[in-house]
């Protein structure tokens, strides 16, 4: 297999590449598209914003003269249907690609092997690599929703030395602004962001991305709200554009009628046995919108409720190198929390240097 001496370097590009756009090629993976000639690389691409267009069809569509003796190294297959978008594989065809190698199969049922049979059935040698576990990242969503029938589901804590994350009184913010601005940059690459109300009513959040030049990145927002308690004066809801969903258990009021006239998506959700709202009810409905990353940004109730039940993938863990002045003790919630932070159960990826804050990013064993 390897005997193509620059395979695993093409590869990797792409991979890499690939990770630009995710959480804004809308239920479309962030697929990255390298084509090579004589060992050099002659275009790139990715998947555009929303899903359109192709990766394929971006790297093609630089390429003035299309040399002859190419090879396109695609991190997901190459898509044999037309839908949205023509199909890659037909393309890749037409411009008479001599190789294509290919990082992950496309588990899509429209695409499940067909691009690569196509392509292999017009004479186009397919290698389908080994890089299948790096190249997951970026299309991580996508999958989770078509296998699991749910979105990649990532968690943000913010909290003191101590795990506490709940901020001193009168105080708003426990991390630094390298922190936030980094959390900005978290909610520019989901697709969607939830807070339960209890967040909602404690910090009033707009949950936008508010960095210059992402500001049209903010995800959808979504509040877990059994009671309907969300206030009409919120920022969520008064800025609101119709990128606001409301879980409750209140089937009908007054209330419910003036958000549903504001645009704003009031979902029934059944409760279970102790009174919370149905999760898996929850991310069915988001699996059905096809939202393919969601951040859960707190409080920590509702993020530890999803780490406990295993649907959790990546855990952003920023932390300031101050305690609570008051050395206040945890909640259960945060209890439960900081002891995932350091369980085998989560592997330590990354740990980044914010001045006297830190960001660890812990990523679930799948193993
Ligand atoms: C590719 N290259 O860059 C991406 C692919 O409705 P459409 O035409 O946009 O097709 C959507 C499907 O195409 C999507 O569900 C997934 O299977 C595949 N995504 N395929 O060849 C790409 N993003
Ligand atoms: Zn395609």
């Amino acid at each position: 297999m390897k005997y193509y001496q620059n395979d695993s370097f093409f590869m990797d590009y792409a991979i890499r590449l690939a990770s630009r756009n995710i959480g804004n090629t809308g239920e479309n993976p962030s697929v990255g598209c390298v084509i090579a000639s004589e060992n050099k690389i002659v275009s790139i691409g990715v998947t555009g914003r929303n899903g359109s267009p192709h990766a394929e069809f971006n790297a093609i569509n630089n390429i003035k003269n299309f040399p002859k003796n190419t090879t396109a190294y695609v991190t997901l297959e190459p898509c044999s249907h037309i839908g949205k978008n023509p199909s890659c594989a037909k393309l890749l065809i037409e411009k008479q690609v001599k190789r294509v190698v290919i990082a992950q199969k496309d588990p899509n049922p429209l695409v499940n092997g067909k691009g690569i049979e196509l392509l292999k059935a017009n004479g186009v040698h397919v290698d389908l690599e080994d890089y299948d576990k790096i190249a997951l990242k970026n299309h991580y969503g996508f999958i989770s929703n078509i296998k699991n029938k749910h979105p990649e589901i990532n968690v943000k804590v913010a909290s003191y030395k101590n795990g506490l994350t709940i901020p001193k009184k009168g105080m708003t913010w426990i991390t630094n602004h390298l922190s936030r601005s980094y959390g900005h940059i978290l909610r520019s690459n989901h697709d969607a962001i939830m807070v339960g109300i209890n967040t909602v009513l404690a910090d009033n959040p707009s949950l936008d991305c508010r960095l210059n030049g992402l500001k049209d990145r903010s995800p959808i927002k979504i509040i877990i709200d059994t009671n309907f308690k969300t206030p009409e004066d919120s920022k969520l809801v008064k800025y609101s554009k119709n990128d606001l969903i409301i879980f409750t258990n209140i089937l009908k009021s007054k209330k419910i009628s003036q958000f549903k006239n504001k645009g704003i998506n009031v979902i029934y959700i059944n409760k279970n046995e102790k009174g919370f709202l149905e999760i898996k009810e929850i991310l069915s409905f988001l699996n059905k919108m096809s939202i393919n990353r969601l951040l859960i940004e707190g409080g920590s109730t509702l993020s530890s409720t999803f780490v406990e039940k295993k649907l959790v993938n990546l855990i952003y863990w920023f932390s300031s190198e101050k305690n609570a002045s008051e050395d206040k003790l945890l909640n259960k919630s945060d209890k439960k929390l900081n002891k995932i932070r350091y369980s085998h159960k989560f592997l330590l990826k990354d740990c980044i240097n914010l001045r006297d804050n830190k960001l660890e990013i812990f990523s679930s064993k799948k193993d």
